[in-house]
C-alpha cells in the first residue's frame, strides 16, 4: 500500500482537470503527476532510498506537494517542517530523525545554515528565488529528468509515509510515525463521511506542515479528484472573496480562522450559493461562534476531532441538522473510542474520562522512542490525553471537556508549557518560570508566562525575555505576555498549581 499510488489514480481518471490552482497558477492532474515523477527521479538521483527521511522546510508552494508525493512514491518518508522554526529546533528535528535530505529555500536557509552545516551526512537541496515560487534550483534539476516513470511505490501498509513532530509534556518534540495504512484509511473514511466528490472545489488556506492541511485537506481533495484552490496564507477578506468568485464548495479551518472570517462578514457578505460545507477542527469551536456563523451565513460549521497521532478520530454527521455545537460527533468508520477512568476502566456513558482510540488511523509510535510509545498506549489503545464524555441519549455522541495533558492550543497550534518553561529557565536572569494558556477571543488561548527573576536581575524588562524566546522557539510558541512575580503558587508538595496561576494571570490580563 502507498498513499501516493492511491492518489495517482485521480490523475488517470481526469488528467486534464485542474488539480491545484496555486495562487492563480493552475496545475492539471497530469501536470501534477508529471511534477511528482520528475521529483521522484531527482530524489533517486541524489540517492534517496526506501525509509529515508526527507525533511522539507519551505513556504507553502506547489513544489512542496510534488516533492512530498515523490518522497512517498520512492518509499521514503516526508518530514514537513514549519518555516517558523528557528535554527535550534531545526537542528533537533534533523538529528533526531536522522534525515538524509533537507530541502530548504534561500531566504529561510540563512537562519538555519550554521546549525544544518554541523550535521554529518545530510544533503541540502536549495531552492533559489528566481522561479515564481522560488524554486529554480530544483526546477533546473528537474529539467534533466527523463520521461521514465520511477514511482515504484515500494512500501507495505505498515511502512511509515510521514513523520510529524509534535511537542510533548516533557518538552522535547517527538516524531509521530504515520503509516500508509493510517493515511489511506483515514482519507477514505473522511471521503465517505464528508461526501467528497470530484465536483468539489476546496479552498485550502491552511499550512501544509500539519495533519490538518496536509492529510485532511490536501490528500482528501486529491483523492476526491476535486480542484484545490490554494492560498499561500490565510487572509479572511480574500477567503470570503474567493469562496464567492471561484466559486468554492468546501472550506476547512481552525476556530481562529472562523473568528477572523466573522469579523469581516458584515463588510463583504459574499454569495455562498455553491458552498457545501465549512469544516472546523484542531481546537474547540466555541458555541457562540458556531451560532454567530450560522446566523450570518446560514451554514452550520461541521466540527471534527483529531490529533497528529491518530489523524481524524470523530466527526459531526454530514446532515446539517445533526451538527451540534460543542460536540465533536461520532467515531469515523473503522475508528473505535472508549472513555476511561484514571484506573483504566471504562466509565459509564455520560461520565467524564480520558478518550482512548483504536483503529487503522492510530499511528505506529514515536520515532526512535519506544519508551514514549509504550507510555502512550495501553493494551493497543492510544491514550489521547483529552477528556470527554459520550451522551447516552444521543448514540454516544462525543463531547470534549478538557485535557488531562498540560497543553495550550493557540490558533490551532499546540504548545506544551514545559518546552517554553525550559527555554525561559535557561535564561541567566530567570530563577523559575511557569507557562499557562489564557483565554483569548482570537487565538482561543494565549501563551502567557510568569517568571521569578534572580535577585540581581529584578530590573530586567520582560520584552527582552520575549525577544529571547523568539530566538529559540517558533514565534507561535513564545509567550505573548510575561509577568514578573515574586513567587509561583505551589501546593504542599511543592508542585506549581497551574490552575491558580492561570486564574491569577487571567485577572492581570483583564486589568491591563
Ligand atoms: C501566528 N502567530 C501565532 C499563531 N499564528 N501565535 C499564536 N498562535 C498562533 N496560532 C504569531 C505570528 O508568528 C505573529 O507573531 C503573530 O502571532 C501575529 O500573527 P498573525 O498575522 O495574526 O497570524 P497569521 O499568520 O494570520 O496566522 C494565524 C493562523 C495560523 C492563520 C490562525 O496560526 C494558522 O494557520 N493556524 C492553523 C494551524 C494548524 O494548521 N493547525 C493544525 C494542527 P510575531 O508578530 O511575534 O512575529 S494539526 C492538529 O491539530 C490535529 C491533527 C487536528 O485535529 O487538526
Ligand atoms: P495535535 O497534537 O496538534 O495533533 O493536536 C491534537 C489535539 O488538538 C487533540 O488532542 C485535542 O486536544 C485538540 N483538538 C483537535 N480537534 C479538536 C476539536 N474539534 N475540539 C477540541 N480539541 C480539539
Amino acid at each position: 500500500m502507498n498513499l501516493a499510488q492511491v492518489l495517482a489514480q485521480s490523475a488517470v481518471r481526469n488528467p486534464e482537470k485542474v488539480a491545484i490552482d496555486f495562487e492563480g497558477i493552475p496545475y492539471t492532474y497530469a501536470q501534477l503527476y508529471e511534477g511528482i515523477n520528475k521529483c521522484a527521479q531527482f530524489l533517486r538521483r541524489i540517492g534517496v532510498k526506501k525509509g529515508d527521511r526527507v525533511a522539507i522546510q519551505v513556504p507553502k508552494c506547489i513544489e512542496f506537494v510534488c516533492l512530498h508525493l515523490a518522497v512517498l512514491s520512492v518509499g521514503a518518508i516526508t518530514l514537513p517542517l514549519n518555516v517558523g522554526y528557528p535554527a535550534s529546533e531545526i537542528q533537533y528535528f534533523l538529528t533526531d530523525s536522522q534525515s538524509s535530505v533537507f530541502v530548504s529555500y534561500s531566504k529561510g536557509y540563512d537562519a538555519v545554515k550554521e546549525a544544518v552545516d554541523s550535521i554529518e551526512n545530510l544533503k541540502v537541496v536549495m531552492l533559489d528565488e528566481k522561479s515564481p515560487h522560488g524554486f529554480d534550483a530544483l526546477v533546473n534539476e528537474l529539467e534533466k529528468s527523463s520521461g521514465d516513470d520511477v514511482r515504484k511505490y515500494p512500501t507495505e501498509k505498515d511502512d511509515v509515509g510521514i513523520l510529524l513532530y509534535t511537542s510533548g509534556t516533557t518538552g522535547k518534540p517527538k516524531g509521530a510515525m504515520l503509516t500508509h495504512k493510517n493515511l489511506v484509511s483515514n482519507m477514505k473514511a473522511l471521503h465517505e463521511v464528508w461526501r467528497w466528490s470530484e465536483n468539489d472545489v476546496l479552498l485550502h488556506a491552511l499550512p501544509l506542515f500539519h495533519a490538518h492541511g496536509l492529510s485532511v485537506a490536501l490528500h482528501g481533495g486529491l483523492y476526491a479528484g476535486a480542484t484545490i484552490v490554494m492560498h499561500e496564507k490565510f487572509d479572511p477578506r480574500r477567503t470570503w472573496e474567493t469562496l464567492e468568485s471561484v466559486p468554492c464548495t468546501v472550506f476547512m479551518g481552525v476556530p481562529t480562522m472562523y473568528y477572523r472570517l466573522m469579523r469581516e462578514w458584515e463588510s463583504i457578505k459574499p454569495d455562498l450559493k455553491r458552498m457545501r460545507v465549512f469544516i472546523s477542527g484542531s481546537a474547540p469551536l466555541l458555541e457562540n461562534l458556531f451560532y454567530k456563523f450560522e446566523e450570518a451565513t446560514g451554514f452550520r460549521i461541521l466540527e471534527r476531532y483529531g490529533m497528529t497521532e491518530a489523524l481524524m478520530i470523530t466527526s459531526n454527521p454530514y446532515e446539517p441538522e445533526r451538527r451540534i455545537p460543542k460536540s465533536v460527533g461520532y467515531p469515523l468508520p473503522g475508528v473505535n473510542i472508549r472513555i476511561v477512568s484514571d484506573d483504566g476502566k471504562d466509565v459509564e456513558p455520560g461520565k467524564v474520562g480520558e478518550v482512548w482510540i483504536k483503529g487503522d488511523n492510530v499511528f505506529k509510535g514515536y520515532w526512535n522512542n519506544p519508551e514514549k510509545t509504550r507510555e502512550t498506549f495501553s493494551d493497543g489503545w492510544l491514550k489521547s490525553g483529552d477528556l470527554g464524555y459520550q451522551d447516552p441519549e444521543d448514540d454516544l455522541r462525543l463531547y470534549l471537556v478538557g485535557r488531562a495533558k498540560e497543553l495550550i492550543i493557540t490558533g490551532g497550534y499546540n504548545v506544551y508549557p514545559k518546552e517554553v518553561e525550559n527555554v525561559l529557565e535557561e535564561h541567566e536572569a530567570v530563577l523559575e518560570a511557569a507557562v499557562v494558556g489564557i483565554p483569548d477571543e482570537d487565538f482561543g488561548e494565549k501563551v502567557t508566562a510568569a517568571v521569578v527573576l534572580k535577585e540581581d536581575s529584578k530590573g530586567m524588562e520582560t520584552d527582552e525575555l520575549i525577544k529571547y524566546c523568539k530566538s529559540k522557539l517558533a514565534s507561535y510558541k513564545c509567550p505573548k505576555i510575561i509577568f514578573k512575580v515574586d513567587s509561583l503558587p505551589r501546593n504542599a508538595m511543592g508542585k506549581i498549581q497551574k490552575h491558580i496561576l492561570q486564574k491569577e494571570l487571567s485577572e492581570k490580563v483583564k486589568e491591563q
